[in-house]
C-alpha cells in the first residue's frame, strides 16, 4: 500500500498532474498494488482493491479520467485471486497502452483542423492539446502559439517550455489578456478534465473565457479529449464537482492573515457550455459536443462506473 499512497499524494499535491497523466499513474498504482495481494482470499482481495481504488479516486475530484481509469482497471470477473490479479494487470496494461496511443491519434486527427499559418491559442498545459499542436508543426505547417499563463499554478509555463523546446514560436500572455489578444488568433485548442453528457467541457479555470472571447471573435474552439475523459455519472444527472484549491496558491498565507475582511476563492476548473465548442477531438474521431452521449454509451458503458 505504501507505493500506492505515495502515488496518491503525488496526485493530490499535483506533482503528477494533467487529467491523462493522473489516470495513467492511478491505473499503474492500482495494478502494482493488486499484485502484492496474492496471498489473500478473494473476499479480502476485493475489499483491499476497493479501499485502494477509493484512496486514488479521492485525491482530486474534477477530472473524470481518474475514476474512469480506476474503474476500468479494477473490474474483474474472477473467483480466485490469481485470476483476478491477471485480469487487473491486463486491464491496466491495455488502459495505459490505449491512453498512450490515443494521444497520437488525437494529434493526427486534430492537426487536420490546423492550417498553414495558423495562430493557435491554448490554456494551461494539456498533453492532448499539445499533441495536436506538435503534429501540425511536424506536418510542416507554419504555426505559432499564444499560451496563457494559467494562474494560479502557472501551468502555462510548462506549455511554453515544451513548445519552445520543440521549436514552435510561442507567445506568453497573462490570463486577463485573452480577449484583447483573440483578434490575433485563428483557432483555440484546449484539453479536458471532464466532458459531461450534454457536451459541456470542464477544464482549467479560465477556459470558458477563452471560449467566450473566441465566440465573440468568430474563432473556432476545439477540445482535445480522450474517450475516458467523458463522464458516465453525468448520465444520472450528477454534476461534475469543481475542485476548490487552497488560498495559498493565490496569496501568501501570512499576507492573508493580515487582511481579516478578505477571503480567497480558488476554483481550479470552470464549465464551458457545448455551444461554445466547435469540435471535440477524441481518439475515435472528431465529434460535435452533442455526441457526448454516444461516446459514453459506446466506450464507457451506460452503467455508471
Ligand atoms: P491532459 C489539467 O488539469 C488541465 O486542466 C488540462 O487542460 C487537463 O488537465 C487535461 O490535460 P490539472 O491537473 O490530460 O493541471 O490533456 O489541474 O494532459
Amino acid at each position: 500500500m505504501e507505493d500506492l499512497l505515495i502515488t496518491a499524494e503525488k496526485i493530490r499535491s499535483m506533482e503528477i498532474r494533467g487529467a491523462g497523466r493522473i489516470a495513467v499513474a492511478a491505473s499503474q498504482a492500482l495494478r502494482d498494488y493488486a499484485r502484492t495481494l496474492k496471498d489473500l482470499n478473494i473476499e479480502d482481495f476485493n475489499t483491499k482493491v476497493e479501499e485502494a481504488a477509493k484512496v486514488l479516486v479521492d485525491t482530486r475530484p474534477t477530472a473524470v479520467s481518474l475514476p474512469n481509469a480506476v474503474a476500468l482497471s479494477k473490474r474483474h470477473s474472477a473467483d480466485n485471486v490469481q485470476d483476478a490479479i491477471e485480469e487487473i494487470v491486463s486491464n491496466s496494461d491495455s488502459f495505459i497502452k490505449n491512453a498512450t496511443e490515443a494521444l497520437d491519434k488525437i494529434g493526427w486527427i486534430g492537426a487536420q483542423r490546423i492550417r498553414d499559418g495558423d495562430v493557435i491559442m491554448t490554456h494551461c498545459n494539456s498533453h492532448a492539446a499539445i499533441s495536436i499542436i506538435k503534429t501540425a508543426f511536424d506536418q510542416g505547417k507554419d504555426i505559432s502559439v499564444i499560451a496563457t499563463e494559467s494562474r494560479p499554478r502557472r501551468q502555462g509555463f510548462i506549455t511554453i517550455k515544451e513548445l519552445s523546446d520543440y521549436g514552435i514560436p510561442t507567445t506568453l500572455i497573462v490570463d486577463s489578456a485573452v480577449r484583447l489578444t483573440m483578434k490575433d488568433v485563428d483557432i483555440v485548442v484546449v484539453g479536458a478534465d471532464s466532458i459531461s453528457v450534454n457536451g459541456a467541457l470542464i477544464n482549467k479555470v479560465g477556459t470558458s473565457q477563452l471560449a467566450l472571447a473566441a465566440q465573440e471573435a468568430r474563432k473556432n474552439v476545439i477540445v482535445a479529449a480522450e474517450t475516458y475523459k467523458f463522464s458516465p455519472n453525468t448520465l444520472l444527472g450528477e454534476m461534475v464537482e469543481i475542485e476548490d484549491r487552497s488560498s495559498d496558491e493565490v496569496i501568501d498565507a501570512e499576507i492573508l492573515a493580515g487582511l481579516p475582511n478578505v477571503k480567497v476563492k480558488n476554483p481550479s476548473f470552470d464549465v464551458t457550455p457545448a455551444e461554445y465548442i466547435d469540435l471535440i477531438i477524441t481518439e475515435v474521431g472528431a465529434i460535435p459536443p452533442v455526441m457526448a452521449f454516444t461516446i459514453i454509451r459506446d466506450y464507457l458503458g451506460l452503467s455508471p462506473i
